[in-house]
């Protein structure tokens, strides 16, 4: 047996999905925990578990509880996760050991859902949006431990780009420089989250689930062991206006900077102020786009 088994437990639905080969899409917590407001976040969580069911695969939202890694969630624990919000700790690599040590609570973030996913034997990981190179990152050092684990854990996570919280151009440098593949789907640009579009063009765009599997397929045979990353953009219907997105954004920044605030309360601080200032506006955008990521990562998922 593998000695991480110890530690982890698989929802039945999930137990039943790998005894019989069933696609299976991981989803995280963190957004669940640290990105959205509560109900909503319980709602869209169990909306998107839902999505990748009617497309064809079996959802595996995961978390740490009780120092257990969890491959699937029941109801009453993604409430537990909506409501404990940022009282449950938000979980990257560095805090999966401690957490199992002390058989504590945790949300994973994408970094962290990509090991369990790894773990679990899941390939495919739908989300929102990754953490990236933050703005002033040259002076603050402040880069997302997720453009780490893409470079060195083979799991393809579905996201609808970055926040421009980040500073995309260093973000696309640096998954460059780490030789993270990073597909368009049906763009030749970058998607920024609330918009289909950055000005920013992408190397590989790819226009069908088959083709991104393909992709999948050749990672794993030539055991490259990097991780992937496919940009989707928003649904047009549900993207947002650039220029008061944009406003929004840098208001929260900037609330960030003079309230001090960095390290790991960094992401989810502007998060919460950009629900604030859309008065909630860009938490619907937001709540779209995830559908959307989950959907196509159960396509692809049952084309591997
Ligand atoms: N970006 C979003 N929504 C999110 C996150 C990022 O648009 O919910 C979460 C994800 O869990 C991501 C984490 O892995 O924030 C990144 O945090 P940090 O920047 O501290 O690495
Ligand atoms: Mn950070």
């Amino acid at each position: 047996m593998n000695p991480s088994n110890l530690h982890m437990l698989f929802s039945p639905e999930v137990t039943q999905a790998k005894a019989a080969h069933k696609p299976i899409v991981a989803l995280e917590s963190t957004i669940i925990s640290h990105g959205m407001p509560y109900p909503q976040n319980v709602d869209m969580a169990r909306t998107c578990e839902n999505i990748i069911r009617e497309n064809g695969a079996v959802p595996a939202t995961c978390a740490i509880l009780s120092g257990k890694l969890c491959i699937g969630l029941d109801n009453e624990q993604l409430e537990y996760f909506g409501k404990a919000g940022p009282s449950v700790a938000k979980a990257s690599r560095r805090d999966i050991a401690r957490l199992v040590a002390t058989k504590a609570d945790g949300a994973t973030t994408v970094a962290a859902t990509m090991i369990l996913a790894k773990l679990a034997g899941i390939r495919v990981f739908a989300t929102g949006g990754i953490g990236g190179v933050h703005r002033e990152a040259e002076t603050t050092m402040d880069i997302s431990a997720d453009l780490e684990e893409l470079a060195r854990t083979d799991v393809t996570v579905v996201c609808a780009g970055a926040k421009s919280i980040l500073d995309l151009q260093r973000t696309m440098e640096y998954l460059e420089t780490k030789g993270v593949p990073v597909i368009g789907y049906g763009t030749d640009e970058l998607p920024a989250f609330y918009t289909r579009t950055s000005g920013i063009k992408l190397d590989c765009r790819m226009d069908t689930p088959a083709e991104i599997a393909a992709a999948i397929r050749a990672d794993m045979a030539l055991e490259l062991g990097n991780g992937m990353l496919v940009m989707n953009p928003i649904p047009e219907d549900m993207s947002m206006d650039a220029g008061y997105i944009s406003q929004a954004i840098d208001l929260a920044v900037q609330e960030a900077k003079q309230n001090g605030i960095h390290g790991k309360a960094l992401t989810p601080f502007l998060l919460g102020r950009i629900v604030g200032v859309t008065g909630g506006k860009s938490l619907e955008s937001n709540i779209a786009l995830a559908y959307n990521n989950a959907k196509l990562a159960a396509q692809i998922a049952a084309l591997i």
